[in-house]
């Protein structure tokens, strides 16, 4: 964007959660060197620490060590038996589903509506409990209901394709915020768990330094995405520990605040991993726990429907450029993909 009749808008980007270098701006060399981006980063990890301070009631002592130390909350919120039922429960529901396609893996979201709560009354009970939302909340650090959605993670899907980019070890954004897992069957190696590099959600001097530096790179021709990988020399450079592959019982469920570092472990054979998963993103830099018009009178609990049919209208009427998310229609859960371009 290099269009000077839109200059006045970018500043605004400064305050808002654009990761990428998407203006001159934001991808200015000069300004990067004197610390632009690496304020924007301090700036919204301080912030979110006043805000995640006062959110420290919604989850137990243990569980804040736990995010203090790693990054992350594990908790097992239901009990075998209400896990059974739930897992059938999920499992049978057919409902409106979108899907995107990343190398060789396709990953099929079901936005949980108001309407599917209505006919999924375990989930509901789940998704509206202290104990799913807690954690949410006290790692995202806002008092904000998360996009909800049921997720299949389908690997190999396609022979000799590109492998999936989600296999590089990789940070989502610049602040802090969160996503969380809950596993309906156990994850073993061979599926491809999620893991965590514990202890990379921090801000210290390095990593700031580091964030410094890869800011500049970004503005001297280097990618311009903001979700920045991470080689396995620079996360020793950075003294961070390999990651934690997450191949736990079914019933795990871990909340992780993905400014730490983190990838999907390659899938050894063709798999489908099954979970609940959460994810909430506000503006970092606003101060309030809660968003003032976010969401409107009428819309809560349509967070995730209401996203990915915005996803679809902006590329379909040119205002997003990325094409990643298809309607593929109704289908349960395990269904097999339908993603178009598997033909
Ligand atoms: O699916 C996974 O294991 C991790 C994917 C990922 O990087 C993400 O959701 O941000
Ligand atoms: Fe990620």
């Amino acid at each position: 964007m290099s269009n000077w009749l839109t200059a006045p808008l970018w500043p605004i980007d400064v305050v808002l959660p654009t990761k990428a270098f998407s203006n001159p701006l934001l991808a200015s060399e000069r300004l990067n060197r004197r610390g632009l981006y690496a304020a924007r980063v301090a700036a919204a990890h301080a912030l979110a620490a006043r805000r995640r301070r006062r959110l420290a009631d919604r989850v137990s002592p243990e569980a804040r060590q736990e995010y203090a130390a790693k990054g992350y909350i594990r908790t097992t919120p239901l009990d075998a038996a209400a896990l059974d039922a739930l897992r059938e429960e999920v499992t049978g529901i057919t409902a409106p589903a979108y899907e995107m396609r990343e190398g060789d893996a396709v990953t099929r979201r079901i936005a949980i509506t108001p309407r599917l709560l209505a006919a999924a009354p375990r989930l509901a009970a789940l998704v509206r409990s202290p104990a799913y939302q807690g954690p949410i909340r006290y790692v995202g650090s806002f008092d904000v209901a998360p996009q909800l959605y049921i997720q299949t993670i389908f690997t190999h899907v396609a022979d000799g394709g590109v492998p999936d980019p989600q296999n590089d070890l990789h940070m989502d954004t610049f602040h802090p915020t969160v996503k969380a897992w809950l596993w309906f069957d156990d994850v073993e190696e061979a599926t491809g768990p999620f893991a965590y590099v514990e202890g990379s959600h921090r801000l210290d001097r390095r990593r700031l330094a580091w964030h410094k530096r890869r800011s500049v790179i970004a503005s001297t021709g280097g990618p311009k995405g903001g979700s920045f990988r991470v080689s396995e020399a620079e996360r020793e450079r950075l003294r961070l520990p390999e990651p934690t592959r997450f191949t736990v019982p079914a019933g795990t469920m871990v909340t992780g605040d993905t400014f730490g570092l983190h990838r999907r472990t390659r899938a050894t054979k063709p798999s489908r991993r099954l979970e609940l998963w959460a994810t909430s993103r506000p503006n970092p830099f606003n101060p309030l726990l809660k968003n003032p018009i976010w969401p409107p009178p009428g819309m809560a609990e349509r967070e995730a429907i209401l996203w990915q049919r915005f996803a679809v209208w902006a590329h379909t009427n040119g205002l997003r450029k990325r094409h990643d998310w298809y309607a593929v229609g109704d289908v349960r859960p395990l269904d097999d993909p339908r993603h178009p371009s598997l033909g």
